[in-house]
């Protein structure tokens, strides 16, 4: 193996103390972003204030739009000539957040995907099927360099074209596959039905929430051991966390990416085992040293014994977000995003998002209201704008919606807060 396996296994001492030491390390490459060390000195602090993950409490928390304001590379603590690679997702508005990644950032990154395959048994023995889009996307390169890490031949079909996953599948002699859950539903509903022959017996899959009957289904129709695998473009990408053959919670590589609890109103730290949003710090990272940084994913965290021996904590499933994204299609999307194509567009600000689960896969429609005077024009001018309008959320989202002119005065108005979104989805 090219990483040290006893820091998964390390005692609370131990880890502590290398988490102090990466620490300090990384507030003082933080404290060379403009952005940051104004931030540590309005709440009137140093790096020498900084002296444990004990003082961790203490600095200020980073969010999304701390990375947008700072779009896109405003937030690297290195010149741009020592990144290698970026990448992004998408940010409430227009703008995307940008993370960047230094050679060794990438290592890392690739060792923490290494490490989340290892620990479902994958070794260089096994055909490794990647799924997940290959761009500004982490899924696809994440997984892919973290196979190869691994040592197993590694497939790099990305998304799209199911019956030619399907082919490569049964011709290749994949025995492991990334994508969506959502995805691997369908591909297990198409074997299935097809009665393909397949050699697939593992499946690690993220980038959305799923629950513990869509993991029995899809272990079924695929005949499979399937592993749920967390991340976050801003903290790395997946593999920050990941389950181990016990199924019971993601082990968090905390001697990278440090795990804190928060209440989302207060900001007060939580006890282990208390509900609410997960905050990460990132204490090995060069490009994008991440301090406290709100994932807004609600969990919480367990620090009691594993089965499999690794003393690293566990992260439940997330259960939810604090804040209004939505995940269609293992895409980030935010309602301000599409709010901001109708009014660039001219059209209504009066409008509503339908989220569905049809055959597993997710669709959007949009429904936006007419003015009066379009109302009373003919079809032809309706369709052409909702075309347009279709086509602009393709451009801006990367995933299709269907859009439906309605009758003016029939999006329902609320009293207070907006109903934007209907997600008719069951988890
Ligand atoms: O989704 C990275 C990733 C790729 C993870 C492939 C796993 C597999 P983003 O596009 O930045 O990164 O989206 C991050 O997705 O804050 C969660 O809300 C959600 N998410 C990711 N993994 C899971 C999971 C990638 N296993 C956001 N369960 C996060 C629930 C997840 N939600």
């Amino acid at each position: 193996m090219m990483w040290n396996e006893k820091i998964e296994t390390a005692d609370a001492v131990t880890m502590r103390a290398l988490q102090s030491q990466r620490l300090r390390k990384t507030v003082e490459r933080a404290w060379r972003v403009p952005a940051y060390r104004a931030k540590m000195e309005a709440a009137g602090l140093t790096p020498r204030d900084i002296k444990s993950i004990d003082d961790l409490h203490k600095l200020p928390f980073t969010t999304k739009n701390d990375l947008r304001d700072n779009y896109p590379y405003g937030m690297f603590a290195v010149p741009l000539n020592e990144v290698v690679r970026v990448h992004a997702s998408s940010g409430t508005t227009g703008k995307q957040t940008v993370v960047g990644y230094t050679r060794h950032d990438i290592d890392l990154w690739n060792e923490c995907m290494a490490r989340s395959l290892t620990m479902t048994g994958v070794s260089k023995a096994d055909v490794v099927h990647v799924s997940y889009g290959y761009g500004l996307f982490t899924g696809g390169l994440g997984g892919h360099y973290g196979s190869e890490t691994v040592g197993a031949t590694t497939v790099p079909v990305s998304t799209g074209n199911t019956k030619r996953q399907l082919q490569i599948m049964q011709d290749f002699g994949s025995t492991v596959l990334l994508c969506t859950p959502s995805y691997a539903m369908l591909l297990g509903d198409a074997v299935q039905e097809q009665q393909l022959d397949i050699k697939l017996r593992v499946g690690i899959f993220g980038a959305e929430p799923w629950t513990e009957q869509m993991r029995a289904a899809i272990e079924q129709r695929l005949g499979i051991n399937a592993y749920d695998i967390y991340g976050m473009s801003e903290i790395s990408g997946p593999g920050v966390s990941m389950e181990c053959t016990e199924k019971n919670g993601l082990h968090i590589h905390e001697d990278h990416f440090y795990p804190e609890i928060i209440d989302p109103e207060t900001g007060e730290v939580l006890p282990d085992g208390a509900t609410g949003e997960l905050v990460f710090t990132c204490i090995t990272k060069e490009a994008l040293p991440l301090v406290r940084y709100r994932t807004r994913d609600i969990t919480r965290l367990d620090r009691t014994v594993c089965g499999c021996g690794r003393t690293l904590v566990r992260m439940h499933k997330p259960t939810g977000r604090t804040d209004d994204m939505l995940i269609i299609r293992g895409v980030n999307v935010f309602p301000s995003q599409i709010e901001s194509v109708l009014l660039s567009l001219g059209a209504s600000p009066h409008y509503q998002i339908i989220v569905d689960r049809k055959n597993h896969l997710d669709s959007m429609e949009v429904l936006v209201e007419m003015s009066q005077e379009l109302f009373s024009d003919e079809v032809k001018l309706i369709e052409k704008l909702e075309h347009k309008i279709q086509k602009e959320i393709e451009n801006t989202l990367g995933i299709g919606a269907k859009v439906t002119l309605v009758s003016p005065n029939t999006v329902a108005r609320s009293e207070g807060k907006a109903v934007r979104v209907v997600d008719k989805r069951k988890l």
